[in-house]
């Protein structure tokens, strides 16, 4: 359907407008604001206008409130200021734009007020993002949650040099897989990356790659500007030479203008009579309007290739732009952190007849009547349905989980017993959850959650093996109600899935808690996307098994080192690695609450590193002390005397061999203690936090967990730490109250081995921990040793 020319003309007056707002919040930020002296904060004014009009046609027309969009990083100014004119986004934040407090760089779901959907900057996740969130919507309208609210399209505005970041690829291929729908991705096609030009040919490569995946693809490449001149006697020749243009040239005219692509075209294709004339008739400013009226800048191409989508399939749109169109250096390939001298601003400004100190107006130099355009802005389908933010309930967790308990177990089989009692009930937490694993469900102890649940599809599949009645442990059944989503082996893919079940509650109003599975040096491998996932506060468990020396045979290539420094650092983490299930169970329960609670620096993701190494229960009462101190990261397994000479405090798998030589080390040491530590993360944050809060004389002067357990040690007792992994982790206790300590842990890998081996070679084994203690005490050498085996 032809679009109305009163619509057309106000999305036209408005992308104008958007334009201008977004060259000006960077202007601002860098030449006008208090203190600003040129250069300092940055923006990308050429990014941003290459979208001007694609997202203007988007938010004042095509978006539909139950829409998402992950907008390309270094557009963010544009996603201001559209906000700004729909009354979401302040001035003050505007022109604060980069600085403290000010509208972000990049869009933030956490950190920007004006609704931004999902937050972008790592390039390449966004896009990703909006794929998974599709497949997580289906999940919800698959198990009945949709209610009667309509399917949104989750769309990602991306940049062409974006598309080299292979998780895109990734997500693509498990796209194909789940059978995605409602998921468009708009290709900025300006042809140009940070450094450079993109490859000639680029948009072949795209087009039958997402043809390849089922996608269909939408070329948006010419203006209606050039759709006429084509038309004109001796349009074809005029569209031949604009094929056949290389980026490169096609880039420096831009930059040049009308006079040089005057000058190309007559020297080309100039002595061909009819195009001669096309030319001819234009002045050097409309030749350049012409030759610069690509797809991408087109209100009406851009409205009708979205609105003639008519289909739920993913779409592809390849929109050709100019990057930095309408400002003095479009086309330039420097022009990524380029930004407009004051006087090319002057002289912009009294072009778009803006009057000075009027900048910032919202209709200001526009030809429409404001209260026209205010009412389109107030009707526009994006904005009617108010906050798009949404919320959802809080599911009830017990205070611990039940499993089915063993004399002796690893804490990875703890995890597989824990939820598969999940599984076996009907409460609304095990309802709740959503499993993921990249390709090692089984292996990582989820096959009895699966079995009892079942895998997710949209469509009913059953396990061949089990129909053709081949024994097999594990049915893979897959049915709409399935709460298991299987995926390929990419670690980037299971994070951002994570992150997109893991904002269902604010995406969909309905609450899932996913929880992922994966080997834990792998955590490496998709650590963007965990990240990323973080930054936008998203909430998911993950279980990382096997982890450290301690998976042994399992091979010296899959020994992880960093990831419990990992845990530590990543911010919206709570890291734990329990070395006995009972402690699990706790961490679980506590988990799956904090994985929902909310307000300010509330709440978070869960990152559990668990082992395959089968160790000794104890039989114990869990009291409501142990329990809090399991949660906050530590309690006493063995209380020191008052006289202690020597600690030995542990994280995880390495308990044996702790408890073995505290043992040894009684014998010839005075009340030695043995500090079971659960998460090294919450205890160190713990401690940092009471003492900023001391320091900042906020509140009562508390203690920290760790101040609190460590107070009664004399000054002169030892510390010996261990940990399979980096000895940073634990070697910090020390400065807790100023106690020696030895760190005992991991600083090498890749050997293969028994455990026994492994713990010798690295130091860590029951004689190790004795070696370390006698070195921090006085006395004579500690008498019994563990014996060779
Ligand atoms: C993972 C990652 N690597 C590098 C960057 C730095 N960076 C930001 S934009 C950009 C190039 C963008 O080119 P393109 O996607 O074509 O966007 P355009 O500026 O042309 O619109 C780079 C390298 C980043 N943001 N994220
Ligand atoms: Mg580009």
């Amino acid at each position: 359907m032809p679009i109305e020319p009163a619509r057309l003309e106000k999305l036209s007056a408005l992308a104008r407008k958007v334009l201008w707002l977004s060259s000006w919040t960077i202007h601002h930020a860098n030449h006008i604001r208090p203190n600003a002296d040129g250069l300092k904060v940055g923006g990308h004014q050429a990014s941003s206008a290459s979208l001007a009009t694609i997202m203007s046609a988007l938010y004042f027309s095509v978006l539909k409130p139950e829409d998402r969009v992950a907008v390309k990083p270094h557009a963010s100014p544009v996603f201001h200021a559209i906000q700004y004119l729909f009354g979401h986004q302040t001035r003050e934040k505007l022109e604060n734009f980069r600085a403290f407090k000010g509208a972000q760089s990049y869009p933030s779901r956490t950190k920007d007020v004006d609704d931004v959907d999902f937050s972008t900057g790592s390039v390449g996740l966004g896009v990703a993002q909006t794929l998974f969130s599709s497949l997580v919507q289906d999940y919800v309208k698959a198990h009945g949650w949709m209610k009667d609210r309509p399917e949104g399209r989750m769309i990602a505005l991306v940049g062409d040099a974006e598309m080299d970041e292979g998780n895109i690829f990734e997500a693509l291929l498990e796209g194909w897989k789940h059978g995605l729908r409602n998921t468009w991705w708009v290709v900025d096609y300006n042809r140009q990356s940070l450094d450079a030009l993109v490859r000639e040919g680029l948009w072949e490569k795209f087009e039958s790659m997402f043809r390849n995946f089922g996608w269909e693809v939408v070329i948006v490449k010419y203006g209606r500007l050039m759709q006429a001149a084509f038309a004109e006697p001796g349009g074809e020749a005029l569209r031949d030479w604009i094929d056949a243009c290389p980026n490169a040239m096609y880039a420096a005219l831009c930059f040049q203008g009308g006079a040089a692509f005057r000058k190309h075209l007559d020297d080309e294709i100039g002595d061909q009579g009819a195009v001669s004339q096309l030319i001819g008739r234009r002045s050097d400013d409309e030749l350049l309007a012409l030759m610069s009226n690509l797809g991408g800048h087109d209100m009406t191409s851009m409205i009708e290739a979205f609105e003639s989508i008519d289909h739920d399939r993913p779409v592809c749109f390849i929109a050709y732009t100019i990057k930095g169109v309408g400002l003095p250096f479009q086309g330039h390939k420097d022009n990524h952190a380029g930004l407009m001298t004051v006087t090319q601003m002057e002289k912009w400004r009294a072009a778009q007849n803006i009057r000075a100190g009027h900048e910032w107006e919202k209709f200001e130099g526009l030809a429409q009547d404001p209260a026209v355009l205010e009412a389109f802005l107030a009707d526009a389908p994006f904005n009617r349905d108010g906050r798009r933010r949404l919320t959802a309930a809080v599911i009830d967790v017990p205070e611990r989980l039940a499993f089915k308990p063993s004399p002796a177990m690893s804490t990875q089989q703890g995890f597989g017993l824990v939820l598969n009692e999940l599984a076996r009930g009907d409460s609304e937490l095990a309802a709740r959850i959503v499993t993921a694993s990249p390709d090692v469900t089984v292996s990582t102890n989820l096959g009895a959650w699966v079995n009892r649940r079942g895998l997710f599809a949209r469509a009913e599949k059953a396990d061949l093996f089990r129909s053709e009645k081949i024994p097999s442990t594990f049915n893979w059944d897959f049915s709409p109600k399935g709460q298991h989503i299987e995926l390929g082996i990419a670690e980037m893919n299971l994070f951002i899935l994570m992150s997109a079940l893991g904002l269902s509650h604010a995406i969909n109003g309905e609450r899932l808690l996913p929880v992922a599975t994966l080997y834990d040096p792998f955590i490496q491998r998709g650590l963007d996307a965990m990240n990323y996932a973080c930054y936008q506060d998203a909430r998911f468990m993950v279980a990382a098994t096997p982890s450290g020396i301690t998976l042994a045979p399992e091979g010296g290539a899959h020994q992880s080192i960093a990831t419990p420094l990992i845990g530590m650092a990543q911010d919206g983490l709570a890291a734990f690695e329990p070395a006995f299930v009972d402690e699990l169970s706790v961490i679980m329960g506590w988990g799956f609450r904090h994985m929902q609670r909310e307000g300010a620096g509330e709440g978070g993701s869960v990152y559990l590193r668990l082992s395959t190494r089968t160790v000794d229960q104890p039989q114990r009462i869990m009291t409501s002390e142990l329990q809090r101190g399991i949660t906050d990261g530590a309690y006493w397994l063995r209380k020191p005397g008052e006289n202690c000479e020597a600690v030995i405090a542990y994280t995880g798998a390495v308990a044996p061999e702790a408890i073995e030589a505290i043992g040894l080390i009684g014998e010839s040491r005075r009340d030695v203690g043995l500090l079971a530590v659960t998460s090294a993360d919450r205890l160190h944050a713990g401690w940092t936090s009471a003492r900023k809060s001391r320091r900042d004389r906020r509140g009562t002067q508390h203690l920290s967990h760790i101040e609190k357990l460590l107070a009664p040690l004399p000054r002169d007792c030892g510390i010996v730490t261990v940990i399979d992994g980096h000895p940073a982790t634990l070697g910090w206790l020390g400065s807790v109250r100023g106690h020696r300590v030895e760190a005992l842990g991991v600083e090498h890998f890749g050997q293969t081995g028994s455990i026994d081996d492994l713990y010798r070679h690295h130091g860590m084994d029951a004689n190790a921990i004795i070696d370390a203690a006698e070195s921090l005490t006085s006395g004579a050498p500690v008498r019994h040793r563990k014996m060779a085996v």
